[in-house]
């Protein structure tokens, strides 16, 4: 049994999702923002970086998303969440999960906490006004480089199409919507009919439409 620690539509939300996908049991412990329980000693001990989310396994505590989405696939081949090691399946599958964590997801927390990356108070709309064209660009680039779909990797469903889903409602605020482009908007409304990915979304409260 998983332990994760979580927040409604967080980072949390593509761990916990691969979590239903694959259909093992998950202890859910809700890591209460409003009082910055992130920040707290005793989350500190298990997340020094203080961020959601947080995945205990056994003796394995682990944080980072994108890390805790690998380990989960790896650890459960059967749900084939992402393609054979050694393959070119597998190298764009690492390719996609990277630029999403490590490409879009620092430009939307710079869009979402902008204040937090400057000491520059008046700098702050033009931060986040940078951050906003830069997620577009980021967004389309991946529109035009997915292929004939309808998946990230082409016709084989992955944690990539998980992840994605993920940044497509963190960027719901951006003009256009990232799930406006056709073949995100495809990719996205696959994910979201998936009983695994609706189960999540229950479980995590998270109310109304997802990416609106
Ligand atoms: N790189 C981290 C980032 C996680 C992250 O930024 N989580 C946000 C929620 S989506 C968070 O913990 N925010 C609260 C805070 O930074 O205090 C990861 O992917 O796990």
């Amino acid at each position: 049994m998983y332990k994760l620690h979580y927040s409604p539509g967080n980072a949390s939300f593509a761990p916990h999702a691969i979590i239903n996908e694959v259909g093992v049991d998950v202890e859910l412990v809700m890591v209460d923002r409003a009082t910055n329980a992130q920040k707290s000693p005793e989350y500190l001990k298990i997340n020094p970086a203080g961020r959601i989310p947080t995945l205990e396994d056994g003796d394995l505590v682990l944080f980072e998303s994108a890390a805790i989405c690998l380990h989960l696939a790896d650890k459960h081949p059967e749900a084939n969440l992402a393609p054979a090691l050694g393959t070119n399946a597998r190298a764009h599958f690492y390719k996609w999960m990277m630029y999403f964590t490590n490409t879009i997801q620092p430009d939307v927390l710079i869009y979402h906490y902008t204040a937090r990356y400057t000491t520059d108070e008046a700098g702050v709309p033009g931060m986040k006004a940078g951050a906003h064209e830069r997620i577009n660009h980021w967004f389309d680039i991946i529109e035009e480089n997915i292929g004939t779909g309808p998946y990230v990797l082409g016709d084989t469903f992955s944690a990539t199409d998980i992840y994605l889903t993920m940044l497509c409602r963190w960027g719901r605020l951006q003009d256009p919507k990232p799930a406006s482009r056709t073949k995100i908007g495809k990719l996205v409304e696959l994910v979201l009919a998936r009983p695994a990915i609706q189960k999540t979304i229950e479980a995590e409260g998270i109310k109304g439409p997802f990416l609106v």
